[in-house]
């Protein structure tokens, strides 16, 4: 997403300087657009409802705010937007980094971690659309409407389902897209992540949110987490607190599964996490490019109770193993249950039907796309 500072955001006034990290005041890394600026401040505001700190945001553009034209599943990097606040992180110039989890990679770099997942937003995806179209549906529009998306996943399942419908790549953050998508009349709709627009305040602008049997979400959708030294242990106290369990558990069974399944942020992947009377679901897919073959896998598992102790030695430093999500305050062996059931899952889609190969075959064609410039 492009930064913008003309999106005037009020966070955007506060200016940063490069002085090493001290006590009095916590450096926070951001990027520039104005969703990352407000999910800062709702990590900022959250915490200083629990601590009496200082808190100053450091603004920062990454390879994907710069790297506009190219559909995100073009570009090779896969901490596309995260490299350059890493760094930071890396030289001691910030002490923690608020991002979108769903961009944060299943691997982090050495000794990064998470150390806390904010209670998740809605985690679907939602159409928006034009607005000489607000009385119809996906199904509703006429053959060979525009649906503006570069989400290879949002792609396959709505081609799936809506065959009468075209796919066009549409960039920028979010102000950018609704620009593009009210003034160019080139879109029907756009879909974009429900979370995103209701951070916003644009909620007036969704037309309706996909349910599962539509459109499953990216892996992480809708939660926001925050990154820091995995050595930071001030930082870490200090993030627990806002750690919310539920979250943490649904996201490490999705990144366990999408770590298991190899794919990168922009692989036709789906997914669906729920807990309910102490039971954790997740529902897992994996899409061919074009809609046409699929994989579908649920499973469950009871969650064990908070006191029962690990079933395997696990050592909390090992941040790998909980594709990389601290415990935090949550029992490890919560989080070992989580990640053993997307494991679990992923396994199970790989060996069922053709899933091995409707997954290689999408990676493949993604890689060929990549080499060719074709934008
Ligand atoms: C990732 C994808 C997209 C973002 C791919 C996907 C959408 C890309 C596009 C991994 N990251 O979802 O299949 O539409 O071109 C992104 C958004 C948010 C975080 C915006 C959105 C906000 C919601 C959240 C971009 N990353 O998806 O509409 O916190 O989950």
């Amino acid at each position: 997403m492009e930064s913008s500072t003309s999106a005037a955001s009020p966070c955007l006034t506060s200016v940063s300087d490069h002085s090493p990290s001290n006590n009095d005041v916590i450096k926070v890394g951001t990027r520039k657009s104005q969703l990352a600026c407000i999910q800062t401040q709702h990590a900022i505001d959250a915490l200083q409802k629990v601590c009496d700190k200082k808190f100053e945001m450091v603004y920062k553009d990454t390879q994907g705010d710069k790297q506009l034209t190219s559909a995100l599943f073009k570009i090779p990097s896969k901490n596309l937007f995260t490299k350059e606040l890493e760094d930071c992180l890396i030289n001691n110039e910030i002490d923690f980094i608020v991002h979108s989890l769903k961009d944060l990679p299943t691997t982090l770099p050495d000794n990064m971690a998470i150390a806390a997942v904010m209670k998740r937003a809605c985690p679907y995806d939602a159409v928006v659309m034009h607005p000489t179209n607000v009385d119809k549906t996906l199904a509703s529009l006429s053959e060979g409407s525009v649906i503006g998306t570069s989400s290879l996943r949002r792609i396959a399942q709505l081609s799936r389902k809506y065959p009468h419908l075209k796919f066009e790549s549409i960039r920028g953050n979010l102000n950018t897209r609704f620009r593009k998508l009210d003034e160019d009349d080139k879109y029907a709709a756009i879909i974009l992540a429900a979370a995103g627009l209701e951070r916003m305040k644009w909620n007036d602008r969704i037309s309706h949110i996909l349910k599962e049997d539509e459109c499953l979400y990216a892996v992480s959708q809708g939660a926001i987490a925050v990154e820091c030294r995995m050595d930071d242990e001030k930082i870490k106290e200090l993030l627990a607190p806002i750690h919310d369990t539920d979250t943490a558990l649904q996201c490490v069974a999705e990144r366990a599964f999408l770590r298991t399944l190899e794919g990168g942020c922009s692989v036709p992947i789906g997914t669906s996490c729920h807990i309910k009377d102490g039971k954790l679901s997740i529902t897992g897919a994996i899409f061919s490019l074009d809609g046409q073959e699929c994989v579908i896998e649920t499973c469950e598992k009871l969650l064990p109770c908070d006191s029962e102790p690990p079933s395997k030695k696990l050592s909390v430093a090992d941040s790998h193993h909980f594709v990389h999500i601290m415990p935090g305050h949550i029992s490890p062996c919560l989080l070992e249950a989580a990640m053993d059931l997307g494991v679990e899952l992923a396994n199970i889609l790989l060996e069922k039907d053709n899933g091995r190969e409707i997954l290689a075959t999408a990676k493949q064609t993604i890689e060929e796309q990549r080499t060719k410039d074709t934008d």
